[in-house]
C-alpha cells in the first residue's frame, strides 16, 4: 500500500468547479472501498477478471464520479454528458461497480455476482450497446484513449456548430500503462495535443506495473514529459490521495490544452501481500488474500453487501447532475424548433433522407447527361460535392492523402485549434488513430465520420475498423489505390489481401464500385447503413461509366447485379458467368465480347458489395449468381472469398502474389489479369481451345 494513501482519508472541500460531494457524511474511502470490494469479490466468484485496477483506481473514480463527471444514470444517452471512456476495459469491474453504485438501473447487484457468465451486462471487457453507461468497447489496449480524442473532436466541433449552449462537455479517460505503450496512443496524444483538445482529460493510472511485471522491465519513458511533448498540459500526483486528486481535476476544468494527470496508484490497493505487484493484475486474489484486504480497508461486510449509508451516499453522487440536466433540458427546449430538430436529429443519427435522396439523384442526372471517364476516387470526390452540402453531420479527412485520396471537396474547411467547425481533418500520417478517432465520433453521436487513405494501409488500421464493426458503428473509410492499378508505387503499396482480409471482418461493408455511377451508389448505401461501417475501396486509375442511363434504383443495394446479358440467351441460360468487382468489371465486359466473337454466350454480373450479395435471400442470391456452367471471377487480388460466388470448381483471375512496380496496363497484362485471360479461361473450361 502507498505509504500516503488513507483508507479513512475524507473528501477535500469542494473547490470551485467541482460539483457538490454527496451530501452525506460517508467518507470518502468507504466509498472508494466500496468499488474495491465489489471488485474483488466479483473477480473471485468468477473465477476470472482483473481486481488490481479497480482496488488500484478507486479513488481516482471516487473523487471523478462524485464531484466532477456529469452524468445522469437515468439517462445515459443525455447528450450533453461528460464522458467517461475506461482504455484500460480489462478493469472493467471499476466501471461496472461505478455504474451500480451510482444507480444505473439496469446495472443490478445480479448481475455483477454474474460478473464475466454468458447472459449478463457484466462482460469481461467493457462492450458499448451491451450495457447501459458504457461508452465504448475497450478491451485492445489504447484504442479507449484514441476513441475519447474523437469524442473530444466531436464536442468541439458540435459546440462550434450548436453553440456551447447546447454542447458543453468534457471527455475523461482512464488509462493504464499498457495504454500508454501502445503505438496508437502516440497517434492520438499527438493529434489531440494538435488540436488543443482542452475538454479532454487524462487519468493516466501509473502504478508501474503490467503483465510481465514491474514496468521497468520494458517500459522507461517519463509519460509527463512525453504529454507535454505533444502539447498537453501534465501532472504528477497521488492517486490515493483524494484532495490532490480533486485539486487536479479541479484545475484541469479550465484548462487550454488537453490534460494528463499522472496519478501514482499501488495495483490491488488493500491486498495485503499482492499489491503493488502484477499477481493483483488478471486474477482472483484468493480467499486469504481478500480476507486480508477487508482487514486492511476496514471493509467488514459481506460479498456484494454495500451497507445502506454508503450506497446511499453513492446514488446520492449520482443525482448530483440533475439540475444540470434538467437545465439543458430546458435550453434544448427554448431552442427555435427547426434549430432543435436538427440537433435532435443528428444526435439519433438519422439521415435527412429527402436532402440524401436529391443529392444522389442530381449526381446520377448528371453521370446520365454526360458520362464521365475517370477513376472511382475522382468519382468519390464528385459524389462528395453534393453529399457533403446535403448532409452537414459529414466530417471528411485524410492521414495526409487528400490530394490523392480525393476526400476533400472544394468548399471544405479544414477543422483547426481556432476553428473547430471546419469539416475537414487533417489526420496526420496517422491511420491508426484516424480510424480510432471516427469511432469515438460516432459514439458521441452528432457526426458520421469519413477518411481517406490507401487500401494498403488498411492493415495500419484495422484493429479500430474491427472495433466500429463491432460495435455496430457507421464510420466510412475511403480507400484508394485499390489495386496494381496504382501501378509504379509497386509491390509495397499494392494490395492484394486486403479486400479478402476486410470482408473477413463480420458486420463491415466492403464496397467496391466499377464506375462513376456504382461511386454515387456505394456512398448512399454507406450512409444508410447506420449500424455498420462501411470501406469504399477505389481505384486510381480512370474507369469506363458503364451505366450510361439514368436509373433512379440503386442497383448496388443487391450486392451483385447483372451488368451485362448474355446476347441472345434467356436470363438464366449463359453458357458462362463472369462476376467481377471495381476496375475489373469493364475487363469483363471485354471478355463478353471476346468470348461472343467466339460464339459463347458469356454474361457479366458486377459485384460492388459481396456482404449484401451474401446476406440477400436465397432465391435472390440464387437469381443473380445464377446456374451457367461456367463461372469465372475475376478481381485484381487474391480468390479467397469468392468461392461462396464461383463455388470451390469456379475459374479465377487474379493475383496470388504480391505486385510489382510499372504502368499499370503493362501490370495487368504481366500478372494475367485481362480480358483475353478471362476469354481463354472460359474456353479452357467449355473444352473449345
Ligand atoms: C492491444 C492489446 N495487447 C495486449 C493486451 C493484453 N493485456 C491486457 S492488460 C495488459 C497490460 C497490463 O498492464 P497495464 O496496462 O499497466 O494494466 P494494469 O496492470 O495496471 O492493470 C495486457 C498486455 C490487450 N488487452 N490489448
Amino acid at each position: 500500500m502507498s505509504a500516503k494513501a488513507s483508507p479513512t482519508a475524507a473528501v477535500a472541500p469542494t473547490a470551485r468547479h467541482a460539483q457538490p460531494a454527496a451530501a452525506s457524511a460517508v467518507a470518502h474511502a468507504s466509498m472508494a472501498n466500496a468499488i474495491r470490494a465489489l471488485a474483488m469479490d466479483a473477480v473471485e466468484q468468477a473465477k476470472s477478471g482483473h481486481p488490481g485496477l479497480p482496488m488500484g483506481a478507486a479513488d481516482v473514480a471516487t473523487v471523478l464520479f462524485t464531484r466532477f463527471l456529469k452524468f445522469d444514470p437515468a439517462d445515459p444517452a443525455w447528450a450533453d454528458r461528460d464522458r467517461f471512456v475506461l482504455s484500460a476495459g480489462h478493469g472493467s469491474m471499476l466501471l461496472y461497480a461505478l455504474l451500480y453504485l451510482t444507480g444505473y438501473k439496469a446495472m443490478t447487484i445480479d448481475q455483477i455476482k454474474r460478473f464475466r457468465q454468458l447472459g449478463p451486462i457484466t462482460a469481461g471487457h467493457p462492450e458499448y450497446g451491451h450495457t447501459p453507461g458504457i461508452e465504448t468497447t475497450t478491451g485492445p489496449l489504447g484504442q479507449g484513449l484514441a476513441n475519447a480524442v474523437g469524442m473530444a473532436i466531436a464536442e468541439r466541433h458540435l459546440a462550434a456548430v450548436f453553440g456551447s449552449y447546447l454542447v458543453d462537455h468534457k471527455t475523461y479517460v482512464l488509462a493504464s500503462d499498457g495504454d500508454l505503450m501502445e503505438g496508437i496512443s502516440q497517434e492520438a496524444i499527438a493529434l489531440a495535443g494538435h488540436l488543443k483538445l482542452s475538454k479532454l482529460i487524462v487519468l493516466f493510472d501509473d502504478n508501474g506495473i503490467s503483465i510481465d511485471g514491474a514496468l521497468s522491465l520494458s517500459d522507461s519513458v517519463d509519460q509527463v514529459k512525453r504529454f507535454e511533448a505533444a502539447g498537453w498540459t501534465a501532472s504528477r500526483i497521488d492517486g490515493h490521495d483524494p484532495a490532490a486528486i480533486a485539486a487536479a481535476l479541479e484545475k484541469a476544468q479550465s484548462a487550454e490544452r488537453p490534460v494528463l494527470i499522472a496519478c501514482k496508484t499501488t495495483i490491488g490497493f488493500g491486498a495485503p501481500t499482492k499489491a503493488g505487484k502484477s499477481s493483483a493484475h488478471g486474477s482472483p486474489l484468493g480467499a486469504d488474500e481478500i480476507a486480508g484486504a477487508r482487514k486492511a480497508l476496514g471493509w467488514t461486510h459481506a460479498p456484494f453487501e454495500i451497507p445502506a449509508d454508503i450506497l446511499s451516499s453513492w446514488r446520492a453522487a449520482g443525482q448530483r447532475s440533475k439540475t444540470a440536466h434538467a437545465d439543458w433540458n430546458n435550453r434544448l427546449a427554448a431552442l427555435d424548433a427547426a434549430q432543435r430538430q436538427e440537433f435532435e436529429r443528428r444526435m439519433r443519427g438519422d439521415l435527412p433522407k429527402q436532402a440524401l435522396a436529391d443529392a444522389v439523384r442530381a449526381v446520377k442526372e448528371s453521370l446520365a447527361a454526360a458520362p464521365k471517364e475517370i477513376a472511382t476516387r475522382t468519382a468519390c470526390e464528385f459524389a462528395l460535392e453534393s453529399l457533403i452540402p446535403a448532409l452537414p453531420e459529414m466530417i471528411g479527412g485524410s492521414a495526409d492523402l487528400t490530394g490523392s485520396n480525393n476526400t476533400r471537396t472544394k468548399l471544405m474547411k479544414a477543422m483547426s485549434a481556432t476553428d473547430f467547425s471546419g469539416r475537414f481533418i487533417h489526420y496526420g500520417v496517422r491511420e491508426h488513430g484516424m480510424a480510432a478517432a471516427m469511432n469515438g465520433m460516432t459514439l458521441h453521436g452528432g457526426i458520421i465520420p469519413y477518411s481517406g487513405t490507401f487500401l494498403v494501409f488498411s492493415d495500419y488500421c484495422r484493429p479500430a475498423i474491427r472495433l466500429a464493426a463491432l460495435m455496430g458503428e457507421r464510420v466510412i473509410h475511403v480507400m484508394t489505390h485499390d489495386s496494381i492499378g496504382l501501378g509504379e508505387d509497386g509491390p509495397t503499396h499494392q494490395p492484394v489481401e486486403h479486400l479478402a482480409a476486410l470482408r473477413a471482418i463480420p458486420n463491415l461493408l466492403v464496397f467496391r464500385p466499377c464506375d462513376a455511377v456504382e461511386t454515387v451508389e456505394c456512398w448512399q448505401l454507406a450512409l444508410d447503413a447506420r449500424e455498420r461501417p462501411s470501406v469504399l475501396a477505389l481505384t486510381r486509375q480512370n474507369l469506363p461509366q458503364l451505366s450510361q442511363n439514368f436509373l433512379g434504383i440503386n442497383r448496388c443495394a443487391a450486392g451483385a447485379y447483372e451488368i451485362a446479358a448474355a446476347d441472345g440467351k434467356a436470363q438464366g441460360k449463359a453458357d458462362v458467368s463472369i462476376f467481377a468487382t471495381g476496375s475489373e468489371v469493364s475487363i469483363a465486359v471485354d471478355a463478353k465480347k471476346l468470348l461472343s466473337q467466339r460464339g459463347v454466350a458469356a454474361r457479366v454480373v458486377s459485384v460492388p458489395c459481396f456482404e449484401l450479395l451474401l446476406e440477400a435471400p436465397e432465391a435472390a442470391r440464387h437469381a443473380v449468381i445464377g446456374a451457367a456452367p461456367v463461372k469465372i471471377g475475376v478481381e485484381a487480388a487474391v480468390r479467397q472469398g469468392w468461392d461462396a460466388i464461383i463455388g470451390s470448381d469456379g475459374t479465377f483471375v487474379g493475383m496470388n502474389s504480391f505486385g510489382a512496380s510499372a504502368p499499370y496496363k503493362e501490370l495487368y497484362k504481366h500478372f494475367g489479369v485481362s480480358a483475353e485471360a478471362i476469354a481463354d479461361a472460359a474456353l479452357r473450361k467449355l473444352g473449345k481451345t
